[in-house]
């Protein structure tokens, strides 16, 4: 079983959050950076996992050892699915939550649901496959707490925002702990 993988991501938030993750599965995650991959693959797929795997395959081809990428966002059930694919690029980043907020302000409490969700692209010299997890949940009238990051303030799930959870908590529930405990499986398999 492998020990340790280079993640392909440009975004320091979800690489803590999978360095948490998968550190007690035996797995030390290192950037893209440390490994020596500086580069932003255009993300032009139309679906999580294509634009997963495209940012994957992009440092692979730098680095020739195991690497993961994350992509993942918030579908929002009013919204017939946004802003989905497009949640880095829906509003400047620090303004996503208040731009939702307005946009779901006449959204009765029985439609405000919506899920987060995460596709693993993994790619090493022999295999290359992608992995999901999700996390079931409603937008929030009002941004609240100051933990994770992106529109943690406005996902509650449970009886907290995403925002309010300790960072534990948060990946205990989270679709990037989910996707990324799905890999650990496939790569034990694998062996
Ligand atoms: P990389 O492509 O470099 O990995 P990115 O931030 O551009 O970084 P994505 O294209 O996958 O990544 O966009 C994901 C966006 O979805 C992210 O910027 C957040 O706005 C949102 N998002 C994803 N996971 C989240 C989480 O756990 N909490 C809050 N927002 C999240």
């Amino acid at each position: 079983m492998l020990k340790k993988i280079v993640m392909a991501t440009n975004n320091a938030n979800k690489l803590r959050e999978s360095g948490e993750i998968l550190a007690p599965l035996g797995i030390e995650v290192i950037s893209q950076r440390d490994a020596g991959a500086d580069i932003e693959p255009e993300e032009n797929g139309t679906t999580f996992a294509e634009n997963a795997m495209i940012k994957a395959k992009a440092v692979y081809d730098i680095v020739k050892i195991p690497v993961i990428a994350d992509d993942s966002g918030l579908c929002v059930n009013a919204l017939d699915g946004r802003p989905g694919v497009y949640s880095a690029r829906y509003a400047p980043k620090g303004e996503e939550c208040a731009k939702l907020i307005e946009e779901m302000k006449d959204v009765p409490d029985e439609k405000r649901g919506a899920s987060f969700q995460c596709v693993i692209a993994y790619v090493d010299d022999n295999s290359c496959f992608t992995v999901n997890g999700g996390c079931i949940g409603k937008i929030g009238y009002e941004e609240k707490g100051t933990n994770g990051f992106g529109y943690d303030p406005v996902f509650v799930c449970g009886d907290r925002t995403m925002a309010e959870m300790s960072a534990e908590e948060k990946n205990k529930l989270s679709h990037r702990g989910a996707a990324l405990r799905a890999l650990y499986e496939m790569l034990s398999k694998k062996g």
